[in-house]
């Protein structure tokens, strides 16, 4: 029996037959809208603000005039808030200005029964939250202009968050559409005018994968995909697609634009990786981290977020001697798996010149390499990202803080 149908087998008991979900198993439109909510509230408060003296925010990429990287040299904890949660691929207008009244899920293909759901049908099915990290496969030092030139860890590693996201999982819609055995991917669409679609393993669509509505107690922001996206957890950010319309059921990849050419990298050598989807463990320390200037000798708490696409975070070891020692970090709960974790670690600064590391082991034993190690692993130099326009996603190497005499803290990747 393939894992797949064992995984049918092991969630047959909670099939959704016996729900009262009759009006959804044919096109959207016949269930009743549930109650409106009163006149939308006109006091500013009624939807919260934060204190005029806070000021952090969302920077702007070059590639976007929307501010897009996460000020992750300000967060605290592990959930990023939405309103800062970095994003990608926002266009100018259009599709993420959807009504959800208009907005309709069809899953298709191959399937016994081809299902269009309105956002109220779905959200009458039995729904999960997890918490989960998302990350671009271009975080860190890969975009210019911030790889030539990087500051703050806002610069290196802002493309990645953390939310708590609630919707269905994608294997109660695959089941309740009866999907075929011979499928073997699925293709997910979202509604942006120049099409983005990915295809996805059918063992991943019948795990962990989720259609979220909600995220951090509230609808998904326009951002991150409103009124609905698909949570891939743990897979590069490219694959969790935002205003998501379409689920086909198919029994190929459909090598889309996105995974054949920008999602697919090639080494010098003409080597590439298709459909390297999981993110690698990882760790980065954001405070003390670039740009930032300490006052003066003496205690400091190091903290820092680490995650791993591939499970749970085991360990995070911090140095601040330049890599000769490492020191295992205190590991703050809840460590979830595919979530950022929090690490502390207590630090007296002597005054003196430091480098600060963390290094990150998830629970298959991966450990974060030094950017040398990574740069090998792609035949490569480290030096080629700062000579080439090339991109090689996935960059999970450990980030070197330096801090200077002056306290001063300084990016030392490239030196
Ligand atoms: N429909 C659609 N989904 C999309 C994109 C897009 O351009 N269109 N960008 C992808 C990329 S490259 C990333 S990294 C993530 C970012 O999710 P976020 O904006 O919620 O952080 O969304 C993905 N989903
Ligand atoms: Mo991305």
């Amino acid at each position: 029996m393939t894992s797949r149908r064992k995984f049918v087998k092991r969630l047959g008991g909670t099939a959704l037959a016996g729900l009262a979900i009759g009006g959804i198993r044919t096109a959207g439109g016949r269930t009743e809208k549930l109650e409106a909510t009163a006149s939308p509230p006109k006091d500013p408060r009624a939807y919260g603000q934060r204190s005029r003296f806070v000021t952090s925010g969302r920077l702007g990429r070059s590639s976007t005039a929307f501010p897009s990287l996460s000020p992750l040299q300000d967060s605290e904890g592990i959930i990023t808030p939405a309103a800062l949660h970095f994003t990608v691929g926002v266009p100018g207008s259009g599709p993420w200005e959807i009504d959800p009244q208009k907005q309709r899920l069809m899953i298709h293909g191959m399937v016994g029964r081809p299902l269009i759901f309105t956002m109220d049908e779905l959200k009458r099915l039995p729904s999960v939250s997890r918490i989960h990290f998302l990350e671009c496969a271009g975080n860190s030092y890969l975009r210019l202009p911030f790889r030539q030139n990087p500051v703050t860890v806002q610069h290196t590693h802002g493309m990645t968050g953390c939310s708590e996201w609630t919707g269905v999982l994608l294997s109660v819609l695959l089941r309740e559409a009866g999907v075929q055995k011979a499928a073997s991917w699925v293709v997910a669409e979202g509604s942006d005018p120049d099409k983005h679609w990915r295809s996805i393993p059918v063992e991943k669509a019948m795990d962990d994968v989720l259609v979220a509505y909600a995220q951090n107690g509230e609808p998904v922001r326009p951002e991150q995909g409103y009124p609905l996206r698909l949570v891939v957890p743990g897979w590069e950010g490219n694959i969790n697609v935002k205003w998501l319309r379409r689920i086909k059921a198919v029994d190929q990849p459909y090598m889309t634009r996105q995974e054949t050419t920008k999602y697919a990298d090639v080494r010098p050598d003409g080597k590439g990786r298709w459909f390297n989807f999981e993110m690698a463990a990882k760790s980065v320390i954001t405070f003390p981290s670039g740009g930032q200037q300490l006052p003066g000798r003496g205690f400091y708490e190091i903290r820092g977020l680490a995650w791993s696409g591939r499970g749970t975070v085991r360990k995070v070891e911090v140095s601040t001697d330049g890599g000769r020692t490492w020191t295992d970090a205190e590991l703050q709960s809840p460590v979830l798996r595919i979530a950022h974790t929090r690490f502390r670690f207590a630090w007296k600064w002597d005054g003196q010149e430091a480098l600060l590391q963390s290094r990150c082991t998830d629970d298959l034993g991966d450990t974060q390499p030094t950017m040398d190690e990574f740069a090998k692993l792609w035949g490569v130099s480290k030096d080629y990202w700062l000579s080439t326009s090339n991109f090689i996603h996935h960059c999970n190497a450990i980030q070197p803080w330096k801090v200077t005499a002056d306290g001063r803290v300084r990016n030392a990747i490239f030196s």
